[in-house]
């Protein structure tokens, strides 16, 4: 496998990198407002702070240091960066004014499918659960309006991004709250890059329980490092859907039933497909409630190259195939894909694979129900001892129509697999690496294994020839 070195970055451009850039770049291409036109606001200066630079014509202002002027252009797809894909979810588009990047976000209830058989009462934005990722390249100055369509208050914070302190977005503390129907304005310009995101922070348990939140992904503006092929982001949470409602309760603090990358639990949740030996970049941010969670990833080792604090130095980057992302943290990774198949990415705590699991029955593992499951079902259809196969054995009943399930639920759900049932739910997606993909770069079915390389039944004469007494 190959080394993947990432050379240093600053973590973030302050001014003087912003004005050392445009003097090197000397174009007119360059947008530099002056400080004048935008420092309208009194602020105390401090004294004796002179920048020592001959590209700097005069000391910033505090208003230009908490909030500096663009000085370069904005960064364009294609040119400056190459387009994140979030799996199961949309970017959210973007237009130019006067050289600023303006976005339009409208806090809403949706109705949200987590995976074939479930759906609930969310809230989200711009009609999607959870919102769109919103992608900008370092430098770039955001104005982002955001529109409350929910019943009650809400904010949105930006969560890891620097910023002048009003701008920050906490409902009570550096703003009032944006009541419903009425639409806020937020602006700042981006000093660093990296994987963030963007919750409410109003009510917060309540309205981050019920989906208000999205990835804010920013592109350095001149990467040191090669770039990806195939540049993934997902953003992890936790649901407790009860069998019977249509609305996740927020009121849960342990017990959550429903664990999602991008708001779907598996199979609802769409592979990352990759050709063999592009450059894979997968971005994993954490905004669940209560839960951290270890990624695991088969097939692979990979380094972790940046936290949501910025890149980490070659020199400290560890090649890991877990990665824990705790709650309010991102992690990115970086591999080569060199190993063709279809290999599983999962929550490596097991009650994070599983959908709608009820954990207060008596342990039944090993248990020889006889007709104790018929008599049941009598009285509670779809009703089904966990015996000695567990979750496969439910899948199965499910999928051949033995078993019914109440409606709207998915009970210790997996998915019908190439070779088996697939005993995990929740917190799992794929990723699938193949010598030849169409260039949309769908996903491509299920992986075809080269003859003799798949686990199989030993024969008699293997166990014979190796000497294996069974
Ligand atoms: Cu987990």
């Amino acid at each position: 496998m190959k080394n993947i070195a990432t050379p240093p970055l600053p973590s973030c451009i302050d001014r003087r990198t912003f004005l050392t850039k445009a003097a090197a770049l000397g174009s007119s291409a360059v947008l530099l407002r002056t400080a004048q036109a935008a420092d309208h606001v009194h602020v105390h200066e401090p004294q004796g702070q002179q920048e020592s630079t001959t590209t700097t014509p005069k000391t910033p202002s505090l208003r230009e240091r908490i909030d500096p002027t663009p000085t370069l252009p904005p960064g364009t797809p294609g040119k400056d960066y190459t387009p994140v894909i979030t799996p199961n979810g949309v970017a959210l588009p973007w237009k130019i004014v006067n050289g600023i990047k303006v976005y339009h976000l409208i806090a809403e209830e949706v109705e949200h499918e987590f995976a074939p058989g479930l759906k609930a009462t969310c809230w989200g934005y711009n009609g999607r659960v959870h919102g769109p990722t919103i992608e900008a390249v370092e430098g770039d100055r955001v104005r982002i309006y955001v529109t409350n369509k929910l019943p009650g208050g809400t904010s949105v914070h930006w969560h890891g991004i620097l910023l002048p302190n009003g701008m920050d977005g906490v409902g009570g503390l550096t703003q009032r709250v944006i009541r419903p129907g009425e639409t806020f304005r937020y602006e700042f310009t981006l000093r660093q890059h990296g994987t963030y995101m963007y919750h409410s922070h109003h009510d917060e348990m309540t309205q981050m329980a019920l989906g208000t939140m999205g990835l804010f992904l920013i592109h350095p503006r001149q990467p040191q490092a090669e770039r990806p092929d195939r540049d993934f982001a997902f953003l992890l949470s936790e649901w407790r859907v009860d069998v019977g409602t249509s609305r996740p309760n927020p009121n849960e603090m342990t017990d959550f039933n429903i664990f999602t990358f991008n708001a779907k639990a598996f199979p609802g949740t769409e592979p990352m497909t990759a050709q063999l030996g592009e450059r894979v970049r997968i971005r994993i941010a954490n905004v669940a409630a209560m839960s951290h969670h270890p990624i695991h990833l088969h097939g692979y080792r990979f380094r972790v190259t940046e936290t949501d604090g910025g890149q980490i130095p070659p020199s400290a980057q560890q090649w890991e195939t877990s990665v824990l992302v705790a709650i309010g943290q991102s992690r990115t990774i970086e591999f080569v894909a060199d190993e063709p198949g279809d290999w599983a990415m999962h929550c490596h705590m097991t009650h994070h694979v599983m959908n709608q699991m009820g954990d207060k029955f008596p342990n039944m593992i090993g248990v020889q129900p006889g007709d104790l499951d018929a008599r049941v079902q009598s009285l509670l259809p779809g009703y089904m001892t966990m015996g000695g196969d567990g979750m496969a054995e439910h899948g199965h009943h499910i999928e051949h129509g033995h078993s019914q399930v109440p409606p709207n639920s998915i009970p210790m759900r997996g998915a019908a697999g190439p070779f088996d049932y697939i005993t995990m739910g929740g917190l799992l997606t794929l990723l699938k690496v193949r010598e030849h993909l169409g260039p949309e770069k769908r996903d491509p079915g299920w992986y075809r294994h080269p003859h003799g390389t798949v686990a199989n039944l030993a024969s008699h004469e293997e166990l014979r020839r190796d000497g294996i007494l069974v």
